[in-house]
């Protein structure tokens, strides 16, 4: 096993000995890993330990404050709602020395949280049941930090979900085109042209001050939710990096993206990528049974267009990077994120032919 992997392990305050290190292969951004103790054969993980990728946050120290202040803040209304709050939170754990991650001297940044056993998460949907606890536990990780205050968060990736500086970004990567990828990706490009004039509505609303800030996630993909194996509840919401303000409906949006398309994020089958309306409706259901009496009349209008709106940003994203080199998102293939991005558009037109089947369910749960 890769001495430096073990090596790395040592620095943090575990109680047990680390026996094994497996890699976990999930992920565009971090490097995640799986820390066995006891014999380990047969026994599942104890730890979790995460390289950051700080190419892509700049300031792991601001994340790290970030991800322990909600985390405790979490695991004190947990407790204070009778809940178990070493399976309803991440629970960091410190270096030996106290600090929150460990720095190596290559100038990498390692952390470690508390493995949650008897619990997964799935990286494709299951059917409406997994959508809809998935979708709960979004709602009430959003509800639980609703008092946390926002001045104690700092911007990890500032401008994350600010659609119109993304249309920018990949307007100017298309104009400068480094690997001559234009193309091959014509028709992509073409599809977000056409809809560019919609992608600032959420922030005009933001910044006129008709929609608040909230504490968000804003990476509410459907594998960020643990679900526990007995139960089948979501249990834990995971992946808090971008935990910043932000606007509830990137949350929603990010959620619907991923909770209803019954097919992979880089599927490149696009007949197998649709937005599954029961999954949709299971969705409503769960995110608005726990956000119901927060959310304010405009979010709730929003919310189907919120859907379209992230869908289409992070397709946009994908496209950018491939234009770019694939300098952002790890890829497994040459054209992964082409193929990612025609998913994501796949999925947007398909929004787009449902808008109204949509908003009509929205209003059935509002
Ligand atoms: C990235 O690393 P992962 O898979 O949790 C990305 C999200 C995208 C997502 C698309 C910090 O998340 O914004 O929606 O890929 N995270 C960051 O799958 O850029
Ligand atoms: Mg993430």
């Amino acid at each position: 096993m890769n001495p430096e992997l073990i090596h790395t392990a040592k620095q943090f305050a575990f109680a047990e000995k680390p026996e094994a290190i497996e890699s976990c292969k999930y992920g565009h951004i971090n490097d995640t890993y799986a820390v066995y103790c006891l014999g380990a054969k047969g026994t599942p993980p104890r730890y979790i330990l995460q390289r950051i990728n700080h190419h892509v946050f700049r300031r792991p120290d601001a994340l790290m404050e970030n991800i322990a202040r909600v985390t405790t803040f979490l695991r004190d209304k947990i407790s204070g709602r009778g809940g178990d709050p070493d399976r309803e939170t991440l629970n960091l754990i410190s270096t030996k020395t106290g600090q929150l991650y460990h720095t190596t001297p290559d100038g990498d940044y390692w952390r470690a949280y508390a493995y949650i056993p008897r619990a997964q998460t799935y990286q494709i949907v299951r059917g409406q049941d997994h959508v809809y606890q998935a979708a709960r536990a979004f709602g009430r990780f959003q509800h639980l930090l609703a008092d946390f205050p926002l001045m104690r968060l700092h911007d990890t990736i500032p401008d994350f979900h600010h659609t119109p500086k993304r249309l920018s970004a990949f307007r100017q990567v298309v104009a400068a085109d480094p690997q001559n990828r234009a193309p091959t990706a014509a028709a992509e490009i073409e599809f977000v042209e056409t809809r560019a004039g919609e992608v600032s509505r959420l922030i005009d609303l933001l910044e006129q001050g008709d929609l608040p800030l909230r504490v968000t996630h804003n990476d509410t993909k459907v594998d960020n939710v643990l679900i526990d194996d007995e139960s089948g509840e979501g249990i834990c919401v995971i992946d808090l990096d971008t935990v910043m303000p932000g606007l509830s409906l990137y949350d929603f949006g990010d959620f619907v993206r991923s909770g209803t398309n019954p097919a992979a994020e880089d599927e490149r089958d696009l007949a197998k990528v649709k937005m599954h309306l029961a999954y949709f409706e299971a969705i409503v259901r769960g995110y608005l049974g726990e956000t119901r009496d927060a959310l304010t009349a405009l979010e709730k209008d929003l919310l189907t267009f919120s859907a379209w709106l992230i869908t289409f940003e992070i397709g946009m994203r994908f496209l950018t990077d491939y234009l770019n080199g694939d300098r952002y998102f790890r890829i497994h293939r040459p054209e992964h994120n082409l193929d990612r991005c025609r998913t994501q558009f796949k999925l947007v037109a398909d929004m787009e032919g449902k808008f109204d089947q949509m908003q009509r369910i929205v209003e059935r749960y509002r």
